[in-house]
């Protein structure tokens, strides 16, 4: 049995420097937030399975040969002879901009299928399963894998985290939420940006939002706040950590790093400000290091924040 199943599309993931268009060298690795978060996990010294799909091409050995090499568990993830490897593109366009450009339409990863899910909790059910709103926009077959994930979920007593990602690229907001709602039920931890949190709600409701989550039944739902921080509500009423400072240098992965942080301390049985403690702690990780996932902290790291600009470890 694994801490954490997780499942979405992983792909590789080419990096530049500057302008695209203007060519020069591109780092190669690989990306997606399901994975991001397994590595995160991983690193922090919990099991974690990814059941994705990846192509039969050198493009999915990377994928697999990485999320091996950071310990995450791929016995359940599925090779598909009919499509190829996902990719995405990086383009730091200004500091603080970086445009994403996805080339997945079709990719093994979209066309994950249901009985992934099966395979991935025969071999034991895990105490969390987390996805993304981003499974269900890549296509019919892995919106319908998250279903059954969820019903699988809710059959084995899997508490169930849910970071909503909404990809505008990928699906509308219209759809994301037709979607998504039908899965709150299902859902123990809800995670998401402030901009997202309206995704999730009934249209006209008369209370805040964060209430009509709890009302739903979600029992913390968690609202990154970017350069402030976050705030987690449950019955225990709102919970505020203010964002810690760091230099930053690419923000992409800071939301899966986050979600990474919060779920090793709620599989820590720590208490919800430790929980928010160690999210906003990874969070700042990811936006200090370039990449993905590169930089997540391992658990003996996890205090280096706190050390002052210069300090050299020895
Ligand atoms: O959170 C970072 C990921 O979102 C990104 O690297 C790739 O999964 C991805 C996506 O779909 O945008």
């Amino acid at each position: 049995m694994s801490d954490v199943l997780t499942l979405g599309e992983t792909m590789v993931a080419l990096r530049g420097s500057g302008p695209l268009k203007l060519g020069g060298s591109l780092d190669l690795s690989v990306a997606g937030a399901e994975s991001n978060v397994a590595i995160g996990l991983s690193r922090l010294g919990h099991t974690v399975r990814w059941a994705g799909a990846v192509g039969d091409d050198e493009a999915g050995e990377l994928v697999l040969r990485t999320l091996r090499a950071e310990g995450v568990d791929v016995t359940a993830a599925t090779r598909d002879a009919e499509a190829p490897t996902g990719l995405i593109l990086f383009e730091p366009r200004l500091p603080e901009v970086t445009r994403v450009h996805y080339y997945r339409a079709g990719s093994a990863g979209s066309r994950l299928a249901p009985d992934a899910v099966d395979a991935a909790f025969a071999a034991g059910a895990p105490r969390v399963l987390h996805l993304t709103g981003i499974t269900p926009a890549l296509g019919p077959s892995a919106a319908e894998a998250c279903r059954r994930a969820l019903r699988l979920a809710r059959e084995h007593d899997t508490q169930v985290c849910l970071d909503v990602n909404f990809r505008s690229r990928l699906w509308s907001s219209e759809q994301a939420a037709t979607e998504l709602r039908a899965w709150l039920p299902y859902v123990d931890v809800l995670i998401a940006s402030d901009d997202e949190l309206p995704l999730c709600l009934p249209s006209g409701a008369a209370t805040t939002p964060e209430q009509v989550l709890l009302d739903e039944g979600i029992r913390e739902a968690v609202v990154k706040l970017g350069a402030q921080g976050a705030t987690v509500h449950s019955a225990e009423g709102p919970l505020h950590s203010p964002a810690r400072e760091v230099r930053a240098v690419d923000a992409v992965g800071a939301g899966d790093a986050f979600v990474a942080g919060y779920l090793s301390a709620l599989l820590d049985g720590a208490d919800l400000s430790t929980r928010l403690d160690r999210a906003v702690t990874t969070g700042a990780f990811a936006v200090a290091s370039r990449g993905d996932w590169e930089g997540a902290p391992t658990r003996a790291e996890l205090g280096l924040l706190k050390a002052g600009p210069g300090t050299v470890v020895r």
